[in-house]
C-alpha cells in the first residue's frame, strides 16, 4: 500500500517538474521572439514602434498582449505620457515598443462615436521632428473575436478609416479566441489545439476575412492569423506576423 502512495507521489512530482519545464520553455521562447522584434525595431533606426491596437470591447486586446510579452509588458496608465490623449499604452523593451490600447467598439452607438473619434485621432496624430513629419502609429494590429459572426464594425472601422489612412502593409488583422470558433466544438482543450474540422473552418474564415477587405478596399492585407490568447495556441504566428510587419522607417507625412 505504501509503495503504490510513494509511487503516486513521485508521479506527481514528476508531473509538477514537467509543467514547470513547459513554462520556462514558453518564456525563453517568448523572449527569444521579443528580442528578435526589438533587434529589428533597431534595425529601423527610430524608435519606439507604435502600434495601435483595434478591436471590439472583450475580444481580448489586454489578454493577447499578455499572451505576447508576459511579464516584460508594463501598463502605462492615461496621461501618464503626455502624447496619450487618453489612450492606455503598453510599454515593452524599455519603450521601444509600445502598444496603443484604443477602446473597444461595439458597447453602444453613442459610446461607439466617442471611442471611434478617439481612435481615429490617433490614427491621425503625428508629430515633427527636425527632418519633417512623421505619423504617431507605425502599425495597426487589427483583433477579429473567432467567436464572432459579425464582423461588421471592425470591417467598417478598417474600411471607412483605417485602410483610408495606412497602407496595407502596415495592417495586421489577426482572429482570436479560435477556441470557440465553432461554439468550443471540436477544440481539443487537453492538448490546446484545434481539430481538423475547426481547423478548416477557421482557415477559411481568415481567407474570408481576407477577400472581403480586398473586395471592399482593393488593399491587399496579409493573410490573417488565427490564435488563442488563452489557450496560448499559434501566439508565436503572431508574434511572427508582427515581426514580418515591421517597417523599414516610420511614416513620413507629407504636409502641403
Ligand atoms: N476562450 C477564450 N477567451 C478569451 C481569449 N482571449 C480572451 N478571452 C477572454 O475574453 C475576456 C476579455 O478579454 P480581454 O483581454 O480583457 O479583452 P479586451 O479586448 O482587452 O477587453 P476591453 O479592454 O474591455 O475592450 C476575458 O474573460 C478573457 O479571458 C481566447 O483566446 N479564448
Ligand atoms: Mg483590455
Amino acid at each position: 500500500m505504501t509503495d503504490v502512495f510513494s509511487l503516486l507521489n513521485q508521479v506527481e512530482n514528476l508531473i509538477k517538474q514537467l509543467e514547470s519545464m513547459q513554462e520556462i520553455n514558453g518564456s525563453y521562447a517568448r523572449t527569444y521572439r521579443t528580442q528578435e522584434l526589438l533587434n529589428k525595431i533597431n534595425s529601423m533606426g527610430a524608435y519606439p514602434l507604435d502600434i495601435l491596437l483595434v478591436g471590439a470591447t472583450g475580444v481580448g486586446k489586454s489578454s493577447t498582449i499578455n499572451a505576447l510579452f508576459g511579464n516584460d509588458v508594463a501598463k502605462v496608465g492615461k496621461g501618464a505620457d503626455p502624447e496619450t490623449m487618453e489612450i492606455d499604452h503598453y510599454d515593452i523593451g524599455e519603450s521601444k515598443l509600445r502598444f496603443w490600447d484604443s477602446p473597444g467598439l461595439g458597447d453602444s452607438p453613442s459610446k461607439d462615436v466617442i471611442h471611434k473619434k478617439k481612435l481615429v485621432d490617433t490614427l491621425y496624430k503625428t508629430y515633427t521632428h527636425d527632418d519633417g513629419t512623421w505619423g504617431l502609429i507605425d502599425l495597426v494590429l487589427v483583433i477579429l473575436d473567432g467567436s464572432s459572426r459579425d464582423f461588421g464594425t471592425t470591417y467598417h472601422l478598417l474600411e471607412e478609416v483605417i485602410c483610408q489612412q495606412i497602407p496595407s502593409d502596415r495592417i495586421i488583422t489577426v482572429v482570436n479566441q479560435c477556441d470557440m470558433g465553432m461554439k468550443g466544438r471540436y477544440w481539443n482543450s487537453k492538448n490546446h489545439f484545434p481539430e481538423e474540422k475547426l481547423k478548416l473552418f477557421l482557415e477559411n474564415k481568415v481567407k474570408s476575412v481576407q477577400s472581403r477587405i480586398y473586395e471592399n478596399t482593393k488593399q491587399k492585407i496579409s493573410m490573417p492569423v488565427y490564435y488563442s490568447a488563452t489557450e496560448n495556441y499559434n501566439i508565436s504566428k503572431v508574434m511572427d506576423s508582427i515581426i514580418q510587419h515591421v517597417p523599414k522607417s516610420k511614416r513620413k507625412i507629407n504636409i502641403s
